[in-house]
């Protein structure tokens, strides 16, 4: 670490902003004194924050980019870095009286921006200039989904499918891609071998388009379970070989493993699993725990491990063709021009509060305050998806939820058993999917 700046405060006034490593990460602005979201366990830490960092409450610290409001009007100071494609370095800010003292573990660019309005303006700024950078092309707007996840989770079933793909149709509801979450697989890493609960992959896109709507569906390229047959017959295809598990025993209870992105062999065949079920119909992929490919640890080929996730990433892209792309669990700046869409915050469920009290951890208070917390990247960085609506009854807090959605929702999804819905849920869903807005929600020209 060393210093890059050291600003006087007026602490009464002043705020922090710390952004997340990727889409699950806690993101949000804390005034001085505030605790900032730390993980409760190594688990956490590991899933949903930056596994390389272990950062203590005492410190606020963002990845790769860090702002500060002095609270005086001298201007909002932003760090950040200025091209993701390598490195991101580790931001921290101590407060030390009236004064905060900024360092970094890497290369970082100061903004000083007096411009109108509030620091999240000032984000916004900030933004623009590093999409432009980054080259980011024009915004594609988000169909509007349907997706298993929230009501099913892994226990969804082909018949479920075909349950609510029938009920959407009925209903005549706006939805333009109906997408199957994670489930339908064996194994992580066996993405073409189906469970016993499902017949065909392809039947599910044929009925889907049958009625003149889009197949979706959710991958998790980069994890590799270790029962697989793809962790069991391709060792060598794993960061670090069959011996070093990326992280030991914490999910799912089982090590987890992650696939090299720089070893062709293994990007073949990946690259063969996106263009089989492009094939088959599907043109909208959910893809998840990307974050996997950028840890650190043994490649083949000697490339940094975010090279080597970017790599991976678009090379994803060109095998799904002109699909819609939505990333998820995904690191968020190196990722700025290589998707469509982006989860920018940690998942909803039908509970308020998270697990242990951990803002990283499914809930719907969680996927409120990074949604917020990110907002400004809408329609600079690519479409927000702020997580989809779940209105039924069981929600708590769904009102919330929904006004949560209809504000911060680039894209616009669906998450109930639709035959669950009151009247309520119905009329409100039916409300939001009517389109997925593409303008940003935040402006650069202040409030
Ligand atoms: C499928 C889900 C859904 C969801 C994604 C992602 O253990 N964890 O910390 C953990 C975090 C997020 C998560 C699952 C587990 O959710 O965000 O929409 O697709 O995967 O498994």
């Amino acid at each position: 670490m060393h210093a890059i700046d050291e600003v006087t405060i007026d602490a009464t006034h002043a705020a922090v902003y710390e952004h997340g490593w990727q889409s699950w990460s806690p993101t949000t602005t804390y005034g001085i004194g505030d605790r900032p979201h730390r993980p409760v366990n190594e688990r956490n830490r590991f899933l949903c924050y930056r596994p390389e960092s272990n950062p203590s409450a005492d410190v606020y610290w963002g990845e790769g980019l860090l702002a500060i409001d002095p609270g005086d009007g001298s201007g909002v100071r932003i760090y950040a870095v200025a091209n993701a494609t390598e490195t991101v370095p580790s931001i921290h800010a101590e407060v030390k009286g009236n004064r905060i003292v900024v360092s970094s573990d890497g290369p970082v660019a100061t903004t000083l921006d007096q411009g109108p309005g509030s620091l999240e303006n000032a984000l916004a700024r900030w933004a623009d200039g590093f999409a432009a950078s980054v080259g980011v092309g024009e915004m594609r707007r988000a169909p509007t989904i349907w997706c298993s996840w929230y009501q099913y989770f892994t226990d969804v079933t082909e018949a479920d499918m075909i349950e609510n793909i029938d009920a959407i149709e009925r209903l005549d509801l706006p939805v333009d891609v109906i997408q199957l979450d994670d489930g339908y697989q064996t194994a992580h890493g066996d993405w073409l071998t189906l469970t016993d609960r499902f017949g065909s992959l392809q039947g599910i896109a044929d009925r889907i388009r049958s009625f003149g709507r889009r197949a979706g569906i959710w991958v998790a390229p980069f994890l590799v379970f270790p029962e697989s047959e793809l962790a069991r017959r391709h060792p060598q295809w794993l960061i670090g070989g069959p011996d070093k598990p990326v992280h030991g025993g914490h999910n799912w209870n089982r090590d987890l493993f992650a696939l090299d992105t720089t070893h062709p062999e293994a990007m073949e065949w990946i690259a063969e699993v996106f263009s089989t079920m492009h094939g088959w119909g599907y043109d909208f992929f959910k893809v998840d725990f990307v974050y996997a490919a950028a840890l650190p640890g043994p490649r083949h080929q000697d490339m940094s491990p975010i090279a080597a996730y970017r790599s991976g990433m678009q090379q994803l892209r060109e095998a799904m063709g002109d699909s819609y792309f939505l990333g998820c669990g995904a690191p968020i700046l190196p990722t700025v021009g290589l998707v469509d869409a982006m989860r920018v915050s940690p998942d909803t469920e039908p509970q308020y509060l998270p697990a242990g009290g951990d803002l990283s951890q499914p809930s719907v208070s969680a996927a409120m305050l990074t949604g917020r917390g990110r907002a400004f990247q809408q329609g600079r960085f690519w479409i927000n998806d702020p997580d989809d609506l779940i209105a039924r009854p069981a929600v708590e807090g769904r009102k919330e939820w929904a006004e949560h959605v209809r504000r911060y929702g680039g894209l616009r999804g669906s998450s109930d058993r639709i035959a669950d819905l009151d009247d309520w849920g119905l009329a409100v869903t039916r409300e939001l999917l009517a389109e997925s807005p593409v303008e940003t929600f935040v402006s650069s020209g202040g409030s």
